[in-house]
């Protein structure tokens, strides 16, 4: 871990830490809540990806928001930075620290306060992992309206701030709508409670939406209230191999049209990115070799009439020549190895050696159209695929090499974004911003915008102590 490690950035002018800070926080947490220890310390400095490091040398592990509130104006009034951290499965390194920021870990908020069996609302702490949460609402015969790959490790509180979107938004919609509440604690320590529960609450402006999706820049989120729908009771998986994509968007149209209100997920994925997870991780293909394919699910209330749904719609995929070969099933673990497929491949590309990784939204006519071009673009990749968010325009495009190539980032960047712009889409769109990002964003948001979000920074983190570095150009 070096400290030159990004020299276009440089360290700002916060405290470096000392022995009267260190006392502070383990008079306040206990010593076994303060990590120093350089090894225990450097899980929480790489990213998921590997592809960022810092160099803390201190993890705040609080357990309480009260805990939070005091950390954090002691970090305020001695100007000393702090990277908020969950489950550290972000993908654009906005969850480890750039230089020696402290690591404010949430893991140990996991408290589930409360779920209100009537309307459906969980308040729990914001270190509560999503599968952990998925499994309690499970029980209950509820369901999270969130999931993706990282369950196993993404905390909701991180999902939160980075307004995951993940593999059923086009059904249950985003964080924006499912999260009736925040509690937050503010850069200088003032504790935000937006925790209404309720789905209607008009009274002035929207505050707790400026904690959704912000990455840890203007807040710590402790808390949250979240609408769980009722668990469904009929679920029904359809692998399908298609030719061409005008057949996928055709067949997406077929999907919305004769599955209509129980389509809980339609998720395309091409035959390089299937090829990452059947060669890397030896999984296994349910179909045949095709060049697309989609998954496509259903949520609803009766099995038999669902079924009959499922079916009939296959059929009329493949009697119009649209689908090739499909499979349906509504065997749980035919569907898991299914969705197996889909949630592996972030993983399965890792095998292929360097990752150039984009999260774009595009109109859906356009969704597949930069991944040929792409490949055009960079004949030496060991792969240029796409796959991800049909049912919501947002494709994971991404190039793979053996290891890093200066010349082909120059080759991909930035087309990439002059592309997305082009076509009035976004060059982030369900991942943020983080580290990697903010030098981007102006190609999905106007002057004006990128100026308001300066101005909200200085006014709630005026010395500009949380996750600096990150989101703001
Ligand atoms: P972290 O990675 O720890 O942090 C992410 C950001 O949020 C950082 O900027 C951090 O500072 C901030 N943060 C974390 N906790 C808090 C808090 N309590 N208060 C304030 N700021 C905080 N993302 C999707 O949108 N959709 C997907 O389908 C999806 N699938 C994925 C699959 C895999 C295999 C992997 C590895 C990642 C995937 N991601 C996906 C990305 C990632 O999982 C999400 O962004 C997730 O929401 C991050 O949660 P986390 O707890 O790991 O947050
Ligand atoms: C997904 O949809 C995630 O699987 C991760 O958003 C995508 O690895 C990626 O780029
Ligand atoms: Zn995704």
């Amino acid at each position: 871990l070096t400290k030159d490690r990004y020299p276009q950035v440089k360290r700002r002018d916060f405290a470096e830490l000392n022995e009267k800070h260190l006392g502070y926080f383990k008079n306040l947490l206990g010593e076994n809540r303060v990590i120093t220890d350089k090894d225990e310390c450097q899980g929480f400095n790489i990213d998921w990806l590997k592809s960022v490091r810092g160099y803390s040398q201190c993890i705040l592990k609080p357990k309480t928001t009260q805990e939070v509130s005091e950390i954090l104006k002691f970090c305020n009034d001695n100007r000393i930075a702090v990277c908020p951290q969950g489950g550290n499965t972000g993908l654009v390194g906005g969850s480890v620290p750039v230089f020696d920021e402290v690591v404010l870990w949430t893991g140990l908020m996991n408290d589930i306060i409360s779920l209100d069996e009537n309307s459906g609302v969980l308040v729990c702490q914001s270190g509560c992992i999503l599968e952990n949460l998925e499994n309690f609402a499970d029980e209950r015969d509820l369901m999270i309206p969130l999931d993706l790959g990282a369950k196993g490790s993404c905390h909701i509180g991180g999902n939160i701030s980075t307004n995951a979107g993940g593999l059923r938004l086009l059904r249950y919609g985003n964080l924006h709508g499912s999260v009736l509440g925040v509690e937050a604690v503010k850069a200088d320590g003032e504790v935000i409670d937006c925790t209404s529960a309720l789905k209607k609450d008009n009274t002035g402006y929207h505050l707790k939406h400026l904690f959704i999706g912000s990455e840890g820049t203007l807040g710590v989120v402790t808390k949250v209230a979240i609408q769980c729908p009722p668990k469904p009771r009929a679920l029904n998986v359809a692998f399908l191999g298609l030719e061409s994509f005008d057949d996928v968007l055709a067949c997406l149209r077929q999907a919305k049209r004769q599955l209509g209100e129980i389509l809980s997920s339609c998720e395309l994925i091409d035959n390089p990115s299937l090829d990452a997870v059947t060669s890397h991780l030896n999984l296994k293909s349910p179909i045949s070799v095709y060049p697309f394919y989609m998954l496509i699910e259903t949520h609803g209330s009766s099995c038999d009439h669902d079924e009959e749904k499922m079916h009939g719609f296959l059929e009329s995929c493949m009697s119009d020549g649209l689908v090739r070969d499909g499979t349906t099933t509504n065997e749980i673990g035919k569907m898991k190895a299914i969705w197996e497929l889909r949630e592996s491949i972030t993983e399965g590309l890792l095998h292929d050696g360097y990752v150039f990784k984009y999260d774009i939204s595009l109109p859906t006519r356009e969704f597949y159209s930069l991944v040929p071009v792409m490949r055009e673009r960079v004949k030496d990749a060991v792969r240029v695929c796409g796959y991800g968010h049909l049912g919501d325009g947002n494709i994971h495009l991404q190039v793979t090499l053996k290891e890093f190539n200066e010349e082909v980032l120059r080759i991909i960047e930035p087309f990439i974004y002059e592309y997305t712009a082009k076509l009035r889409g976004s060059v982030s769109a369900e991942h943020g911003v983080g580290f990697r990002k903010p030098k981007y964003i102006h190609y999905s948001k106007s002057p004006g915008a990128i100026n308001l979000m300066k101005q909200l920074k200085v006014m709630m983190d005026p010395k500009g102590i949380l996750n600096p570095y990150k989101v703001i150009p």
